[in-house]
């Protein structure tokens, strides 16, 4: 063994030294992948690749949860998740690698290997994609293995002044570049991204507007949520981690397989067909009995039936396959689609603006009166026209119903739940919704007393939610209030407990109050 080998058996990194080479690798490596995933899709980003993995192949259960839960905030913790899952990961690279750097260099050639499977298992990248976690890997590696070889040893033996010199300069640059490469990404990313060609689409005019929401529509001063839900409080739900981009000059919607022909249009082909307004409460199957996953839209568009017509759908069609850009699908009974009774449509405008990107920009299938996952398909780009057999939709294969009209149901929103409430009268207020049947009557109930009849808002239309609020007498002491609504088909909900699965939630909700 000569001096130098003696040396470089003794070469060994302090913690935090080790921990500072793993984290910066790991910087380079996703800093590096989501600038190339600017040009090569969105998606390809390794961090967006692996948690968008994640989702998809998480138990079905485990994602219903999630988005019940934590509703919206799911991917935020997701994301968080997994950036604590990768620095952990980085950490243990700098760690494992104190005296060599093999152990380190195999964690990122795994890390980076999980991206590219990552990106390479999705149908909707093309294989330039790969591209953007390669990079990942590449970057991630190199920085990992010239920091470590720059890094301090302990003890600094013939550790000089230029040797540290060489490790900040290039510890700096990595990081930095690693900064830049990122925030690159994101500009370029999202300059070519749908929120500017959204602005650009100026005001959509309706043909025919919905008829005006009479004042009496909600009794938001009474605690019920008001009777348009504003876009930015709408409800979302998807499968999409990073929101599709969809610009409208590119955007295409196909309509083929059992059909006479086959048609393409594009955004000012369905723009200047005479565009309707409707009023329409969107549910999600996912929602628990007194669950927030449910909010009601002015959606603008086209009539879908007008569309499927013109292209001429063939007997023995059985279901609308639609698929999403990013690659989800969902099944619709073709009749439900063609029922002129129904009003489905092809949305491009939501409350008086084009469609947020987030809600299916540039277009949407809102089909009322079905859950969203069998009918409202966000950033639609192909509608085929087939049987049941042919094609499996995204949650059907999950363990979901094929057919799942919305159930009738109810919700207290005032008092919410374990509220403290003055004894005497008590005003409770909510929310009822029997989509394309209408709702007739809700009643609540104060622990096992009787049932009493509420106040119910107008009846905008029978695809939407309507209000109702009641005046009750608490005694002192904890209780506990029920609702129950009465659909126009007769129809009282019932008692019996449901899970969402496989068809939507069922039950009475109930709220516990402490009166005082
Ligand atoms: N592309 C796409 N469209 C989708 C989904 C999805 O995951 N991807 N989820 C569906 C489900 S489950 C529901 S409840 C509605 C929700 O629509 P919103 O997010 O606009 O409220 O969108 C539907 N459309
Ligand atoms: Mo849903």
């Amino acid at each position: 063994m000569d001096a130098q080998e003696v040396q470089e058996e003794q070469r060994r990194l302090s913690l935090p030294v080790a921990a500072l080479v793993g984290v910066l690798a790991l910087a380079a490596a996703l800093g590096a992948g989501h600038l190339v995933a600017a040009f090569v899709g969105y998606a390809a980003s390794p961090f967006v690749a692996v948690a968008t993995f994640v989702i998809d192949h998480s138990p079905q259960a485990l994602v219903k949860w999630a988005e019940r839960t934590l509703g919206t905030a799911d991917k935020l913790v997701l994301k968080i998740g997994l950036g604590v899952v990768l620095v952990l990961f980085a950490l243990a690279a700098g760690q494992l690698s104190r005296r060599r750097p093999l152990a380190g260099q195999v964690l990122v050639v795994l890390l980076g290997a999980a991206g590219i499977a990552a990106v390479y298992v999705r149908t909707d990248l093309g294989q330039l994609a790969l591209l953007a976690p390669v990079a990942a890997l590449v970057a991630g590696l190199a920085a990992f293995t010239g920091l470590h070889r720059l890094a301090p040893p302990v003890p600094p033996r013939s550790y000089d002044g230029e040797s540290r010199r060489k490790f900040l300069v290039t510890g700096v640059g990595v990081a930095a570049g690693a900064g830049v490469a990122g925030l690159g990404g994101q500009l370029i990313g999202t300059s070519t991204n749908a929120e500017g060609s959204r602005e650009a689409i100026g005001p959509l005019v309706p043909a025919r507007t919905a008829p005006p929401i009479p004042p009496d529509a909600d009794f938001a001063k009474l605690g019920t949520p008001p009777f348009l839900t504003p876009a930015a409080d709408f409800y979302r739900i998807d499968t999409a981690l990073v929101v599709p981009q969809l610009r409208s000059e590119k955007w295409r919607l196909r309509i083929h397989g059992m059909v006479d022909r086959e048609l393409t249009f594009s955004y000012a082909d369905i723009r200047s067909r005479p565009l309707v307004e409707r009023l329409v409460t969107l549910t999600c199957v996912s929602n628990e009995v007194g669950g927030p996953l449910i909010s009601t839209g002015r959606f603008l568009g086209v009539d879908l039936a007008g569309l499927l017509r013109g292209a001429g759908v063939r007997p023995g069609a059985e279901q609308l396959a639609a698929t999403s850009a990013d690659g989800w699908t969902c099944g619709t009974p073709i009749g439900a689609a063609l029922d002129p009774a129904r009003g489905a449509m092809l949305a491009i405008g939501l409350n008086g603006e084009p469609l947020p990107v987030e809600h299916g920009f540039p277009a949407r299938i809102v089909i009322p009166g079905l859950y969203g996952y069998v009918s409202a398909t966000k950033w639609v780009t192909d509608l085929e026209v087939t049987t049941w057999d042919a094609r499996q939709a995204y949650w059907l294969g999950r363990g979901w119903a094929r057919e799942a009209p919305i159930k009738t149901e109810s919700r207290i929103d005032t008092p919410g739940g374990f509220a403290r409430v003055t004894a005497g009268r008590l005003r409770v207020a909510g929310t009822a919704w029997a989509q394309h049947t209408g709702i007739t009557k809700v009643e609540v109930r104060l622990d096992q007393g009787p049932w009493r009849e509420t106040t119910l808002s107008a009846e905008v239309n029978r695809d939407t939610w309507r209000m109702w609020w009641a005046e009750l007498d608490v005694p002192p002491g904890s209780h506990q209030v029920f609702v129950r609504a009465t659909d126009r088909s007769g129809y009282t909900q019932t008692e019996a407990r449901a899970d969402p699965v496989p068809d939507g939630a069922t039950g009475w909700h109930s709220v516990t109050l402490d009166a005082r």
